[in-house]
């Protein structure tokens, strides 16, 4: 199962369908290895089965996901399975997915041993995202910004560009890199044309890159950076969260950074979607300027969400400072 786990991380992390490894072995020797590769490509347990050929009779399976049962983008891993002789199954986590899930009880059916839950933990963190996004039919949300030692996310006169310092925004690309949107209003849209796509140091793009997502219905010039061709691009044109979160799962996004402007964080706070904020601290200070947040209806202290600090890296004089909700 730890051989799974490592194929199954050589798989695309931002994609519609989960990161799974599948490993064959019979009499002690591996006579298959598999990985999924994204959606539409075929299953961990399809590729690895392919390559064990015959061997795979009587053979043990080890599958970081419960082999699916349905037909999908491809064919169920539970018939595959069936049909090349594998005498017995074991699997790490239990597939969330309605769609998909009930293999391990349809392998039984037709004879096969199964044994669920084996390194779970280990398995089911290969795809945070996917896992949230598939039990709470919305995509997992984070929202990101710098800000000033003083909470400003720009100066009074709107520059905001260098807030945080190189290695920081370095990963802010990083970030981007991993997640299935971007999510932005189109005041920030107008105000900063920012590009958003996932670049390196000098510029060059990131192989993969999230869907780009401008949200409300100020129309955006056709010179606006998001509309430069480099990454797709939809405009929604709502201000409601739920209905931009139900959009994007009906699209297969699973994970959003939410990077856009005082107003949208404030929508999708006072929504209560915002599943995880990273913050970039930055060591000076503002005292007037944009907020990272718009007056969203706290009132009095108690009314306040809270948050527990899920993870602290300092970046030379920044702090990254990773809270999730309680
Ligand atoms: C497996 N093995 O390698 C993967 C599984 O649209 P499809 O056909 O690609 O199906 C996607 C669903 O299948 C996905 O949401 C998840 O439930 C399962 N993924 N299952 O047996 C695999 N990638
Ligand atoms: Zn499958």
């Amino acid at each position: 199962m730890r051989a799974a786990l490592d194929l199954a991380v050589r798989g695309p992390i931002a994609d519609a369908n989960p990161r799974v490894g599948c490993v064959i072995e019979r009499d002690g020797i591996v006579v298959g290895r598999g990985w999924h590769a994204g959606a539409g490509t075929p299953h961990a347990e399809v590729i690895a089965l392919a390559e064990a050929g015959e061997r795979a009779k009587g053979a043990t399976a080890y599958v970081t996901l419960e082999p699916c049962a349905h037909q999908g983008r491809t064919g169920p891993c539970t018939e595959a399975l069936r049909a090349a002789g594998v005498a017995r199954v074991v699997f790490g986590q239990g597939d969330p997915n309605p769609a998909a899930r009930g293999g391990a009880a349809l392998l039984r059916d037709s004879g096969v041993e199964v044994y669920g839950g084996v390194l779970a933990p280990e398995a089911e963190a290969l795809n945070p995202a996917w896992t949230f996004a598939v039990t709470h039919e919305r995509p997992w949300v984070t929202w990101k910004f710098a800000m000033s030692l003083d909470g400003r996310t720009a100066a009074l006169d709107g520059t905001s560009q260098w807030i945080s310092n190189e290695r920081s925004r370095a990963d802010v690309h990083e970030l981007r890199r991993r997640v299935g949107a971007i999510v932005v209003g189109t005041g920030t849209a107008l105000a900063d044309d920012p590009r958003l796509t996932a670049r390196t140091a000098d510029g060059a793009t990131l192989g993969w890159q999230p869907l780009r997502v401008v949200v409300g219905d100020r129309e955006l010039p056709a010179a606006a950076h998001v509309l430069d061709g480099a990454a797709p691009t939809v405009q929604l044109r709502t201000h409601d969260p739920a209905v931009v979160l139900r959009e994007l799962h009906a699209r297969d996004i699973r994970s959003v950074l939410l990077e856009g402007g005082p107003m949208l964080a404030a929508a999708f706070l006072r929504a209560g979607v915002i599943d995880e904020a990273i913050v970039y601290a930055a060591p000076l200070l503002l005292g007037a300027g944009a907020p990272a947040v718009a007056d969203f209806g706290v009132r009095t202290l108690a009314d306040a969400p809270t948050w527990t600090l899920h993870d602290l890296v300092r970046i030379d004089d920044d702090l990254r400072l990773t809270y999730r909700r309680k």
